[in-house]
C-alpha cells in the first residue's frame, strides 16, 4: 500500500504513484500525458459530435467522428511527449512512426474509443493503451511494460498496470486523477458472465458452457463495451468476458493490439486469466495490426473451466 504522511488514499494522484512504483520517469510521464489527453477525450464524447465523420477504417467500419477525434486527440500527445518511437491506434491502416533518436522510447497500441457506437445511446465507452519498450509494436502481450484503460462511464476511472499489480483512479472535481483501489485482486471463481458475440453462433462447447453457468445461477452481464464489461468483472472480482470463437469467425471479433493484450495484462496482474481458448492471450505473437481472437477473460477458474468446455466438445 502506497502510503504518503498527511495523506488519505483519495489525496494520492496518478503522478505520485506512478513515481512510486519502479519505472522509468520517462513512462511515468507517457501514462500521465495518456491520461491528459483523455481528459480531452471525455469532453468529446460528453458534448462532441456524433455525426459519421465520412471515413472508414481498417475494418471498413464507417468512422463515427468521435473515433476519429479521439484518435487525433492521442495521436498529437503521443507525438508531443517526446518519448514515443512508433504508435497505432484501431483507427490506423499502419503504425505511425514518430521518432526513435533517444533511447528508452516507447511504443503504443491503443483503441481511442472503444464502444464508440454506444455513445449516441449514452452507454460507457473507454480508451485502452498498450505500451512497450522499442520500437517494436508486433511482440507478445506479455511483454508490455505498461497497460491502462479509461473508462468513461457515470464517473471517470483510470486502471493501470506497470507490473507491480493492478490500481484504479477517479477523477475528482478537480478532473484530478486520484487513487480509489491499489492492488485490485480477482477471486478464483465468480458468478457473472459477459457473453458476446450471437448465441446461436456459439460452437458447441462454449454453448455448453453456458448452459452450465446458467444452470449455477451465474448473472449475466453485458453492455456492449468491453472497457466496463470487463471493469465490472475486474472491480467486484469475479467472474468471466468472452467473446468466443463463433460459426463463420473462427477468431472472434476482438482485436489483440488494442483490445485483448492490455486487458489481459490487467486483468492477469489482478490475478485472473486470458485465453483463446487453447492460448493465453499474451503468449501470441502478433501477425497482423488487426488480428483479431477469441478471448474467454476473468477469474482463472472461470477461464480454466470454459477451455474444459471447449476441449470437450
Ligand atoms: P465498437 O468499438 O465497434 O463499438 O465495438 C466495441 C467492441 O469492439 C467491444 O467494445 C465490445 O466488447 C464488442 O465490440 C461488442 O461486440 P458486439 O456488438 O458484437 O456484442
Amino acid at each position: 500500500m502506497y502510503k504518503e504522511p498527511g495523506k488519505t488514499k483519495f489525496q494520492i494522484e496518478l503522478r505520485r504513484h506512478l513515481r512510486a512504483q519502479d519505472i522509468p520517469d520517462d513512462l511515468v510521464h507517457l501514462i500521465c500525458e495518456i491520461a491528459e489527453a483523455c481528459k480531452y477525450v471525455i469532453n468529446a464524447v460528453r458534448t462532441g459530435d456524433l455525426g459519421v465523420a465520412g471515413t472508414s477504417n481498417l475494418y471498413g467500419e464507417e468512422q463515427l467522428a468521435l473515433d476519429v477525434l479521439s484518435d487525433r486527440i492521442i495521436k498529437k500527445r503521443l507525438i508531443h511527449s517526446g518519448v514515443v518511437c512508433n504508435m497505432v491506434s484501431e483507427e490506423m491502416d499502419e503504425i505511425f512512426h514518430v521518432s526513435d533518436e533517444r533511447a528508452g522510447k516507447y511504443s503504443v497500441a491503443y483503441d481511442p474509443l472503444d464502444g464508440s457506437s454506444l455513445v449516441d445511446v449514452n452507454l460507457a465507452v473507454g480508451t485502452i493503451v498498450s505500451i512497450y519498450q522499442g520500437c517494436d509494436l508486433m511482440q507478445e502481450g506479455s511483454r508490455q511494460v505498461a497497460a491502462m484503460y479509461i473508462l468513461y462511464g457515470p464517473r471517470v476511472s483510470l486502471v493501470y498496470t506497470v507490473g507491480n499489480g493492478v490500481h484504479e483512479f477517479t477523477m475528482n472535481h478537480l478532473n484530478e486523477f486520484t487513487l480509489t483501489r491499489e492492488n485490485v485482486t480477482m477471486k478464483p471463481s465468480g458468478d457473472i458472465y459477459s457473453p458476446g458475440g450471437q448465441r446461436n453462433k456459439y460452437l458447441p462447447g462454449v454453448e455448453k458452457y453456458v448452459q452450465h453457468l446458467e444452470a449455477k445461477g451465474a448473472k449475466l452481464r453485458y453492455s456492449g463495451g468491453f472497457v466496463p464489461d470487463i471493469n465490472q468483472v475486474l472491480m467486484k472480482g469475479k467472474g468471466l468476458f468472452m467473446y468466443p470463437m463463433l460459426n463463420g469467425s473462427p477468431n472472434g471479433k476482438l482485436r489483440l493490439l488494442y483490445e485483448l493484450n492490455p486487458m489481459a495484462y490487467i486483468v492477469e496482474q489482478a490475478g485472473g486469466a486470458a485465453s483463446t481458448g487453447t492460448c493465453r492471450i499474451l503468449d501470441i505473437k502478433p501477425e497482423s495490426l488487426d488480428q483479431r481472437a477469441p478471448v474467454f477473460i476473468g477469474c482463472s477458474e472461470d477461464v480454466e473451466l470454459a477451455k474444459e468446455f471447449l476441449n470437450a466438445q
